[in-house]
């Protein structure tokens, strides 16, 4: 749902221009430094990007999916690792607290993720336990009006930044499934959590992820994401739903810069006497990506608009995941074969995305679990 054309194209636009004015320009240095300039993050504060979809009453921007799904379009046509800044803010950070928090809740946290003031993340994975989250180990212990976390989560996005962390514990022994497993709103400055290294990552450079540990950390029970033990597995698949959609419109805008990249390698690059895109070998590839960035264009603004209108998007948010990650993974080969030899190099930026778009097949759900999602709901609903 678009609330307001004229607003929407304006924001579109003011980030459009970010884009190509800030952010494609310092690509290679974020790659090159694996951090993200303080003036460029800065910038991000000042335009709203951390509270995009975080209501006008806690201080964001408010955007329905829709209106959110093309802004993650545009702000794809650079490196992964900007989005990443503030995506979790938006996201996995805050949706857990927005969905199924407290009105109290809401009103003490989510403003300082709207400004970018405190950085949001999402604990859920763990060492020994990943697609199979229900089956999650981290420990939550009542105690008094406090609950004792212990555990260890993997490859937390912006874990090393994250002043606040959304983690799933098992509050029920007993309950070694998706029942037993609760939400809690953990501060980052609480005794007993503790950063790990940053991880070396395969691509994505910029973004960090590292284990977070919970050594004897106390929490407020009155910290609970809405105040109920047992609900936190539910919380996190909802949250997921909301953001395997934006992961979705994500991998749309990259395929789309990957193609305007490799569209204008071969307008200029010749071979055999005309330039590649004269060849219809490279035409076919150039063609093939057209179409399916358009479909996932497609897919996505539908599921969207579904979801604004308080349709239950889960498993269109699965298909959409599933396509969109493997179609711009497509397009990333194709983009790479169409550059030859210099798309083997780092001096192209369709080297680097490349290796950056290979994690959108297994963050946020694999494609083999969105295929789960997929079949699991088409046979219920076939019952
Ligand atoms: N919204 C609301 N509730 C949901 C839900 C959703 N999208 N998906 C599942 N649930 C509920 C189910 O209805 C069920 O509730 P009841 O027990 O009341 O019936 C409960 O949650 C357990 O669901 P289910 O039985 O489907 O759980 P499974 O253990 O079979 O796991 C999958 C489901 C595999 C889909 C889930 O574990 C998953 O998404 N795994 C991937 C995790 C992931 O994406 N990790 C990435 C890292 S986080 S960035």
């Amino acid at each position: 749902m678009i609330r307001d054309q004229e607003v929407l194209n304006q924001l579109v636009d003011t980030i459009g221009r970010f884009v190509r004015d800030r952010l494609i320009p310092a690509e290679q240095t974020v790659a090159e430094n694996d951090a993200i300039p303080e003036d460029i993050a800065n910038e991000m504060k000042e335009m709203g990007l951390f509270g995009l979809s975080i209501p006008e009453e806690y201080g964001g921007l408010g955007l329905t999916m829709e209106e959110e799904a093309l802004v993650a379009f545009e702000i794809g046509h650079t490196s992964p690792a900007f989005r990443s800044l503030f995506g979790t803010n938006n996201g996995i950070g805050a949706q857990g607290i927005l969905i199924d928090g407290t009105e109290e809740q809401k009103r003490k946290y989510v403003p300082k993720l709207a400004t970018g003031e405190v950085i949001g993340s999402f604990c859920l994975t763990e060492p020994d336990v990943g697609s199979d989250a229900a089956s999650l180990k981290t420990r939550a212990d009542k105690d008094g009006d406090h609950y004792v976390l212990n555990g260890t989560k993997r490859y937390i996005t912006n874990g090393p930044e994250a002043g606040l962390y959304t983690v799933m514990a098992r509050t029920d022994p007993d309950n070694k499934g998706a029942g037993g497993i609760t939400a809690f709103i953990v501060e980052g400055d609480t005794p007993g959590l503790i950063r790990g290294k940053p991880d070396v990552k395969m691509g994505q450079k910029g973004a960090h992820v590292c284990d977070i540990t919970f050594d004897n950390c106390r929490v407020p029970a009155e910290n609970i994401i809405g105040g109920k033990e047992g609900q936190g597995f539910k919380t996190a698949m909802k949250v997921l739903d909301r953001g395997r959609l934006h992961i979705s419109a994500v991998c749309v805008g990259v395929a789309e810069r990957l193609i305007e990249d490799a569209l204008k390698y071969a307008m200029e690059r010749k071979q055999f006497g005309q330039p590649l895109a004269d060849h219809q070998l490279i035409q076919a590839m150039l063609a093939d990506s057209r179409a399916e960035a358009f479909a996932g264009r497609s897919m996505v603004l539908e599921a969207a608009r579904s979801k604004d209108a308080g349709k239950n998007v889960s498993l269109d948010a699965s298909c959409c995941k599933l396509f969109c990650a493997e179609m711009v993974g497509r397009v990333a080969d194709r983009a790479v074969q169409i550059h030859g030899g210099a798309g083997y190099m780092a001096e192209y930026a369709v080297e680097r995305f490349y290796r950056d778009v290979r994690l959108f097949r297994i963050y946020e759900g694999t494609t083999q679990i969105q295929q789960i999602v997929i079949a699991r709901g088409m046979v219920r609903d076939a019952r």
